[in-house]
């Protein structure tokens, strides 16, 4: 998948500082992503304010990993992470049916975060391996995606254990990208 990466993002953002935040509820398969995509070395810092944040640099693109949910009062922190940037990849587990509300709920509020408002949003119904994973059109339906106005984002099946489905999420988010959004 590394060179599927310098093919699609390099030299995307030019100079600018570039972020992709990849978000979604513990266990969703983030991580795993992260180190699917191999982009390079991934930092991981545990912060005196309590979360931990993965981070991938890749051509001047910072690729940032947390959990969502949880703690209310570490919430704030998340803030330093909003500026410039340009993407949010919201992964969901598709088999973890019981807790898609509160995957439905941690992504509406953070897309209502100010800075984020101008970033794409792609996302990954993750999982699919497994039986009694919802599909895209349901996970489409479960996060209530009839509620987003005026955001470029899309839904892509994957599997981040068999690799797939990543490239061809990825593939649409660096096209959109590159035709101006973010
Ligand atoms: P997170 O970083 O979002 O918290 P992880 O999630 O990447 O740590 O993944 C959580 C668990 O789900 C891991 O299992 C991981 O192997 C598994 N996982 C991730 N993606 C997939 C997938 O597409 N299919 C399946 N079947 N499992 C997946 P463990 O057992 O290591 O906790
Ligand atoms: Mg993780």
């Amino acid at each position: 998948m590394g060179i599927v990466f310098t093919r699609l993002f390099s030299s995307l953002f030019g100079n600018k500082e570039a972020r992709i935040l990849v978000l979604g509820l513990d266990n969703a398969g983030k991580t795993t992503i992260l180190y699917r995509l191999q982009m390079g070395e991934v930092v991981s810092t545990i912060p005196t304010i309590g979360f931990n944040v993965e981070t991938v640099q890749y051509n001047g693109i910072k690729f940032q990993v947390w959990d969502l949910g949880g703690q209310t009062s570490i919430r704030p922190y998340w803030r330093c992470y909003f500026p410039n940037t340009q993407a949010i990849i919201y992964v969901v587990d598709s088999s973890d049916t019981d807790r898609l509300v509160v995957a439905k709920e941690e992504f509406h509020a953070i897309l209502e975060e100010e800075e984020l408002k101008g970033a794409v949003v792609l996302i990954f119904a993750n999982k699919q391996d497994l039986p009694g994973a919802l599909d895209d059109a349901a996970v489409t339906e479960a996060l209530e995606m009839h509620k987003i106005k005026n955001r470029q984002w899309a839904i892509f099946k994957t599997s981040a254990i068999k690799g797939e489905g990543l490239f061809e999420g990825l593939d649409w988010l660096s096209n959109t990208l590159k035709s101006g959004g973010g």
